[in-house]
């Protein structure tokens, strides 16, 4: 039987009310905590059946963030003892030891991130990174100072979440729209992203709109950041596989008025894209920065040569 709240955190998942790959994994490890508190299985066999079909619903509800079933590969793959009891406890345990590490993998990585920033320089944002802010705020800390201009970030305007995280920072922040951006970059010193997952080749996938960023940056000379730990890196893409990349609803571009006004027409709207690892120029982790063509080898060492589906149905 499904805990409620793992029903809950997947419909706040799904319709992003819980979002941002690193809270996502957050919230998808405190739900599994929770199946194992309110599982009533009366067999190991079935308190792991009830655990894998948590899972199983946590990782159907957004395709393209890694860090999702990163999580959930971590906390299942911990999960071990004879009796019931005892599978609750390592299960607690192991969601508990994976949010204390997901927290300091990204206060040690903003402490990276803030070393590549200098006192007066100004940033550009898209979307809303946890990570990519956790490297602004350890700059600020130091005692830098630091401006932003905020990309808007359609069709759901997350710059505004990110507008609003860097006033609470004291940054002083211009806020442009998405079109705006090339504009700015020569009044840029970096750009700084985060990252829904990261390919073996280097390739970054985030928010849709990165990659347009990206090559415009390179074009005007302005270096990119992208802020992501560990969590994002995409072990899949080590055999070959590809990272899904989300499709959503319509109505996040047209309201129905709109349409019904313009009339018949296809609306793609692609949450993330991807961009080629030329564009960008380091990638910040928890375990130091790099180039982006060598995190293949950090993505080895952490994941080994493929992963596992710890969740499917036995
Ligand atoms: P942190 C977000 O995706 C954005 O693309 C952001 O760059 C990325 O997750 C990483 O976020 P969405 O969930 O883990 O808003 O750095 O679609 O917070």
């Amino acid at each position: 039987m499904l805990a409620p709240q793992v029903d809950t955190t997947a419909d706040d998942i799904a319709e992003m009310e819980v979002r941002g790959a690193a809270t996502i994994a957050r919230a998808a490890a405190e739900a599994l905590e929770a199946q194992a508190r309110a599982s009533e299985a009366d067999t190991p066999a079935a308190f792991r059946e009830d655990l894998r079909a948590a899972a199983r619903r946590l990782r159907d509800t957004r395709p393209t963030a890694v860090s999702l079933p990163n999580a959930l590969r971590y906390v299942l793959n911990e999960v071990d003892g004879d009796s019931v009891e005892e599978l609750r406890e390592a299960t607690v345990e192991a969601s508990q030891r994976f949010r204390a590490q997901l927290e300091r993998a990204q206060d040690d990585l903003g402490a990276i991130g803030a070393n590549r920033l200098r006192d007066g320089d100004t940033i550009m944002t898209h979307c809303h990174s946890t990570d990519a802010l956790a490297c602004v705020e350890a700059a600020v800390d130091d005692g830098k100072e630091i401006e932003a201009i905020v990309k808007e970030t359609r069709p759901r305007k997350q710059g505004h979440i990110t507008a609003r995280q860097l006033r609470e920072m004291d940054v002083p922040v211009t806020m442009v729209v998405d079109n705006a951006a090339r504009r700015y970059l020569d009044d840029v010193d970096h750009v700084l992203v985060g990252a829904d997952s990261i390919a073996a080749d280097g390739s970054v996938i985030n928010k849709v709109g990165t990659s347009i960023l990206a090559v415009a940056a390179r074009e005007r000379g302005v270096p990119v950041m992208v802020a992501a730990q560990t969590l994002k890196l995409h072990p899949d893409t080590l055999t070959g596989h590809t990272v899904e990349i989300e499709m959503r609803d319509e109505s996040e571009v047209l309201s129905d008025e709109e349409r019904a006004d313009i009339g018949d027409v296809t609306v793609e709207n692609p949450a993330f894209d991807v961009t080629p690892p030329r564009y960008v120029d380091a990638i910040v982790t928890e375990r130091g920065q790099f180039p982006p063509e060598s995190i293949v080898t950090l993505m080895r060492e952490l994941y080994g040569e493929g992963t596992s589906e710890p969740w499917a149905e036995e």
